[in-house]
């Protein structure tokens, strides 16, 4: 097996220990890091997959999670392009009821990638705290993110407060998630909806 397969199979087992570990001998044996975040988000899917076949349970997904944070984090360094002015500010959290984070963790790494300044609000965020985060001056992004479809009412709240801010012509509102479409983005009033980190940060440059 290829480093690159052991560590997506470590990070579906929760392999806390190996997980890093294997992430630093991917990048040491020339896989992009691109390449290497990507074989661990594919990781997961296959994570939910047995989660919703009942083959597993919260407990394996959380350890999953935990095992995919570490590998991240060998990665992170070396995805960030260190751009010395910020390219504009965003605020981004997971909404109320939802505890789901490594997909907007890794949204906001790429968009930090991209030059932005990029405060985490974390998750369950309730409506008031991103209206209050986004009354401060220089933002010019609100991130939204949704893991569950029971959260997706929590978007529409959260949205439809910022549209109802007084200074709402200052930023521009994104939304993603796992369950979020462009037609539900339409109908809730976002102004950008976006399905992975790479096209989220791609989306940031031209909405600041
Ligand atoms: Co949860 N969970 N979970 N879970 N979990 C899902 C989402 C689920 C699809 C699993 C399944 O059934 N197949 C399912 C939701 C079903 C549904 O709503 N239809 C589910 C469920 C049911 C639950 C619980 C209700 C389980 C229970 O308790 N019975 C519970 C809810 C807890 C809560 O939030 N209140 C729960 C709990 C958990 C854990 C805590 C154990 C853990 C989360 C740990 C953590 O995040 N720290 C967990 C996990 C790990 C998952 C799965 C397996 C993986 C999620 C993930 O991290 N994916 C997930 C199954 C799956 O998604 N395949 C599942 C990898 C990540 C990189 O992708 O988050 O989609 P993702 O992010 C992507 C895009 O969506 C996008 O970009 C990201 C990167 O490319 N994106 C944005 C995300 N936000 C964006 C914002 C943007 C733009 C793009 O702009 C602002």
């Amino acid at each position: 097996m290829s480093t690159i397969t052991d560590l997506a199979t470590a990070v579906e087992n929760g392999k806390l220990k190996l997980v890093p570990n294997l992430a630093k001998q991917c990048i040491d044996e020339g896989c992009a890091p691109m390449d290497t975040l990507n074989a661990m988000i594919g990781a997961m899917d296959v994570v939910g997959e047995k989660f919703k076949n009942g083959e597993i349970f919260v407990p394996e997904m959380l350890i999953a999670a935990k095992a995919m944070k570490k590998g991240v984090d060998v990665v992170k360094p070396l995805l960030a392009e260190g751009g010395a002015v910020s390219a504009g500010k965003m605020i981004m959290g997971t909404v109320h009821g939802d505890l789901h984070d490594i997909g907007k963790n890794l949204v906001i790494m790429m968009i930090e990638s991209a030059g932005f300044e990029v405060i985490d609000l974390g998750v369950d965020v309730p409506v008031a705290k991103f209206v209050e985060e986004a009354s401060k001056p220089d933002v010019n992004i609100v991130g939204v993110s949704a893991l569950l479809t029971t959260t997706m009412p929590a978007m529409q709240e959260t949205v439809e407060a910022l549209n109802a801010m007084p200074n709402r012509s200052q930023f521009k509102i994104m939304v993603g998630g796992a369950p979020i479409t462009q037609a539900f983005a339409d109908e809730i009033g976002a102004d950008c909806y976006t399905t992975d980190a790479a096209s989220a940060a791609q989306a940031a440059k031209t909405l600041a």
